[in-house]
């Protein structure tokens, strides 16, 4: 077999999408270990990049972070650019459509394009400047004011990430006045704090905790309750029943067959059993109206001994 790098047809067509961390180090990969044999070309809606890492920090009123232009980066690597987003991808003919309508052939595709965010819980401050700026500043201006007693920071269960809420818990601390302190809690699923890190780095961390007197919750998962949140049970047939008093809505649950349409006058109805314990998002995924983009809620799968159904053996996410 030969190797595609060697083809006599011209430069293999590497399409990266994503110009995060991951996209952009394959492109440099790329041109270091195969040089002329490829051409890559970058898709990703973005117009800068910068060092997520630092994202907390500046919410504090530090240096942001650098921004490096993407068109900038693609020409340093000699690498095609479009700025837009990979809306499908088809297999058959090597080729993908982009959200503005082209299409785009590859050769090889490599899709690099992150985690999708979502807020894990409705209530509370989603620390989030690049989406949540306003409440973000207003919580730093009450906790700078002296104007709340405590403050929790909650790393959301299967986040991989909890890094972030760490450095959060810190610089609440710093930033509250000497005179007025916030009681800072923090709490994680995390068997142990910053559990990634294996055990030395969870004993430092639980040392630096305490010294700047964060109580920990670790092992945990909280539960902020909200109208937003369904808790299914695991492993036993479910029926879920989707009613509307306005208009036309159309409800999935990612990583399950339950996906349906809901029609006004109508109930609908699906069963299902889930497979595994976790948070799966529930959006709405028929244009409604202009709140759509906010119309999403979370189905907590939990385990069966956790479950509590109300008296009837219903659980329902909309306030009666
Ligand atoms: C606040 C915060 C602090 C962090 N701190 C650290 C740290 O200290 N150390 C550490 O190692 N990690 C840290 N992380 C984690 C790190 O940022 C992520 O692991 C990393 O960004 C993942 O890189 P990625 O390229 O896979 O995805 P992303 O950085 O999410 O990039 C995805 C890219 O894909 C693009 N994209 C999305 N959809 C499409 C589409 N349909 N078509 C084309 N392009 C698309 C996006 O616009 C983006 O350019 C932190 C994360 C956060 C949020
Ligand atoms: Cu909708």
């Amino acid at each position: 077999m030969t190797s595609p790098l060697v083809s006599d047809d011209g430069p293999l067509g590497v399409l990266v999408a994503g110009a995060g961390v991951a996209g952009l180090e394959t492109m440099v990969a790329l041109r270091g270990l195969a040089r002329d044999a490829v051409a890559p070309t970058l898709v990703a809606p973005d117009d800068t990049f910068a060092l997520r890492a630092l994202g907390v920090f500046e919410a504090f009123g530090h240096a942001p972070a650098r921004r490096y232009e993407v068109s900038a980066l693609a020409r340093a690597l000699d690498a095609g650019r479009r700025r837009d987003a990979v809306a499908a991808v088809d297999r058959e003919r090597r080729e993908i459509r982009l959200r503005s309508g082209s299409t785009v052939p590859y050769d090889v595709l490599v899709v690099a394009v992150g985690a999708v965010a979502y807020p894990a819980y409705d209530h509370g401050v989603l620390f989030d400047l690049a989406r949540n700026q306003r409440a973000v500043e207003a919580l730093l201006r009450d906790v700078r004011a002296g104007r709340v007693d405590s403050v929790a920071v909650v790393v959301p269960r299967q986040s991989a990430w909890s890094l972030p809420a760490y450095e959060l818990a810190f610089l609440l601390v710093g930033a509250a006045r000497p005179a007025r302190e916030v009681a800072v809690t923090l709490v994680t699923a995390e068997p142990e704090p910053l559990a990634a890190f294996g055990p030395p780095a969870g004993e430092m961390v639980r040392a630096e905790l305490d010294a700047s007197g964060i109580e920990l919750v670790c092992g945990l998962s909280a539960r902020v309750p909200s109208a937003r949140i369904v808790e299914l049970p695991h492993g036993r047939p479910v029926t879920l029943r989707f009613a509307t008093p306005d208009v036309v809505h159309g409800l999935l649950i990612t990583g399950t067959n339950v996906n349906t349409m809901v029609v006004p006058g109508f109930v609908s109805q699906v069963h299902t059993e889930f497979t595994r314990t976790g948070d799966l998002l529930m959006p709405c995924h028929e244009y409604c109206g202009l709140g759509h983009s906010e119309m999403w809620a979370t189905v907590q799968v939990v385990p069966e001994s956790d479950f509590k159904p109300d008296r009837d053996g219903r659980v329902s996410c909309a306030q009666r």
